[in-house]
């Protein structure tokens, strides 16, 4: 078995990766075995965020360190909640988040949304894979499988949320799906 950590504090993301990576020989670990570590995350975009996560945790364990930025933006709210995803409307749960997004795109037609994830990786360069899983936002939440922005996000392969996807179906065709395929062909080029 190859070791990887996901600099995550978030078990969303953590289940996700596990389904993704284990069944192909990688044991899965999070920031929740290490010391905490204060990451500020300041950058401008995905990219730049997961890198940040990715260098701060890089020297604190010795084997593969990966790290992901994402989220969910919105074309009718200029983009929103975008790079600020975890941190829109702090301190509430998402029940309460999707309710006051649905709220908001109450009047708007344009229900374009996309989420989007870059995952970090540092060798001796640095490299970012994205993947982005175009969708709608529905009307009404449905669901209850995966976390976060889920069951206000219509999957238009499956005419679902993407809660009311099984784990499989969701890893399929996400965002995080894509972008591990890429880091994936990445590490299979490297032997690594
Ligand atoms: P770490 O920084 O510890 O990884 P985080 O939750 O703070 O955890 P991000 O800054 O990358 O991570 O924020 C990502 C947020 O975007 C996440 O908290 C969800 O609200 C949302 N998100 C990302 N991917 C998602 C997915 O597949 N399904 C639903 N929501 C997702």
């Amino acid at each position: 078995m190859k070791d990887i950590m996901i600099a995550t504090s978030n078990l969303g993301k953590v289940k996700e990766y596990k389904q993704l990576l284990e069944p192909l020989g990688y044991t899965v670990h999070s920031l929740k075995e290490i010391d905490h570590v204060d990451i500020d995350e300041n950058g401008q975009t995905f990219a730049e965020n997961a890198l940040i996560k990715a260098k701060s945790i890089k020297n604190k364990c010795d084997m593969i360190v990966i790290a992901d930025d994402s989220g969910l933006e919105i074309d009718a709210l200029n983009k929103e909640p975008g790079i600020h995803s975890a941190r829109y409307l702090a301190g509430h749960d998402y029940d309460y988040k999707n309710k006051i997004i649905l709220e908001r795109m109450k009047d708007k037609t344009d229900r374009r949304a996309r989420f989007i994830c870059a995952i970090a990786l540092i060798d001796d360069k640095q490299h970012v894979f994205e993947g982005v899983m175009e969708g709608t936002i529905a009307y009404e939440p449905a669901g209850t499988n995966g976390f976060g922005y889920d069951p206000i996000f219509v999957v238009p392969q499956f005419n679902l949320t993407s809660a009311q996807l099984t784990a499989q179906e969701k890893n399929s065709v996400s965002h995080r799906g894509q972008a591990t395929e890429k880091l994936l062909a990445y590490l299979k080029e490297h032997n690594l």
